[in-house]
């Protein structure tokens, strides 16, 4: 009797919902059937007076048809609610697009992609080695003596005894030579960290490009001439230039490559100190010493190799006047480039 009444209410209930076509509708039948006073609650009322052997029957009944009620209920709900938001939306296809931010290369990336490119067409090829070195790499291999002045004057971090961050991308030109036979024509471009006061021209850390060429009969003209065709190419061809004797321990002779200044034209101005020129990358010819400590035999063999800081070229290059903004990551600054 009790169970028959189960029965057809949940008939009722299922013919009921399939004739819902509206939220509105579906609101009438919560009241219906779910409500306080609905059919349901109804029921629950009415098992008081079930015998009381057919009450554990009778009320797992009662509870499963509570849950099938409430359960169907739901997903209709949820099917006209998603029915009512398709039917209200409403597409302006008038409105302009929203922007797109593009990202882009950071400056440096794209000044070490430049350089790499113009020593590709004449050439070279690219080399990368690791920033953790060993003082034979760094100091001992490039003809660095132990107390040699030049190692005190390199402010280093040393993480352990024999171990450093390197001071510039010279051990990966030892790496390729002692690896490699020549002919050689490579540029090493990468991280380098010396132990500075940080200021707007030095920070802890900082990029070169070291360029390294070893061959029979390689000349100082060689080196100057592919260093000048770089420059024109990379400052622009109207460039006067000029190559001042310098020192390293690597190279010998060594010297430093100016360029007239870009602002003022060799006038003198701020950028150059007032002199006209500016001072864009050391270089030299391998010294002996070197060739000999990478197993490259100097009786047969020449080389010139060269080095540029990138953070100072693209400083001169783009008028930036604090080198700690490249590592800022601040927007405004980035997204000029
Ligand atoms: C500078 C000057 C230079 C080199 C780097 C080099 C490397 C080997 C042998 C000989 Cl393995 N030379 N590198 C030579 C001359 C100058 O860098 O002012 N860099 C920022």
């Amino acid at each position: 009797m009790f169970l028959d009444k189960i029965t057809t209410v949940s008939d009722e209930f299922d013919n009921d919902l399939a004739g819902v076509k509206a939220l509105k509708n579906l609101e009438e039948l919560r009241i219906k059937y779910l409500s306080r006073n609905g059919i349901v609650s109804g029921l629950f009322e009415k098992l008081k007076d079930v015998p009381k052997e057919e009450k554990p029957a009778i009320g797992n009944k009662l509870n499963a048809l509570r849950s099938y009620v409430s359960d169907n209920f739901n997903k209709v709900k949820i099917k006209l609610e998603e029915e009512g938001i398709g039917a209200n939306k409403k597409i302006d296809l008038t409105l302009p697009g929203s922007q797109r931010q593009l990202g882009s290369k950071h400056i440096l990336t794209q000044t070490v992609d430049e350089i790499k490119y113009i020593f590709k067409g004449m050439g070279f090829s690219t080399f990368e080695g690791p920033e953790l070195e060993s003082d034979y790499y760094n100091f001992e291999a490039l003809n660095f003596a132990p107390d040699h002045p030049a190692r005190d004057m390199q402010d280093t971090y040393f993480v352990a005894k024999d171990y450093l961050l390197r001071t510039h991308t010279s051990p990966v030109q030892v790496r390729v030579m002692k690896n490699y036979k020549p002919p050689i024509r490579a540029i090493m471009p990468g991280r380098v960290y010396r132990s500075e006061a940080v200021s707007a021209r030095s920070y802890c850390m900082f990029h070169q490009v070291e360029g390294l060429v070893i061959d029979t009969d390689i000349t100082f003209a060689e080196l100057k001439g592919t260093l000048v065709f770089f420059a024109k190419q990379f400052y622009g061809s109207q460039l006067k230039y000029r190559f001042r004797a310098s020192f390293f321990p690597f190279t010998e002779p060594s010297a430093e490559m100016d360029i007239t200044c870009y602002i003022c034209g060799g006038k003198g101005c701020k950028i150059c100190k007032h002199t006209g020129w500016l001072e864009i990358l050391g270089c030299g010819m391998v010294d002996p010493n070197v060739l000999i400590n990478c197993g490259i035999d100097p009786e047969k063999y020449r080389g010139y190799a060269f080095g540029m800081g990138i953070e100072r070229t693209a400083m001169l290059k783009y008028n930036v006047q604090d080198i700690r903004i490249f590592f800022e990551n601040d927007f405004r600054f980035l997204k000029q480039f």
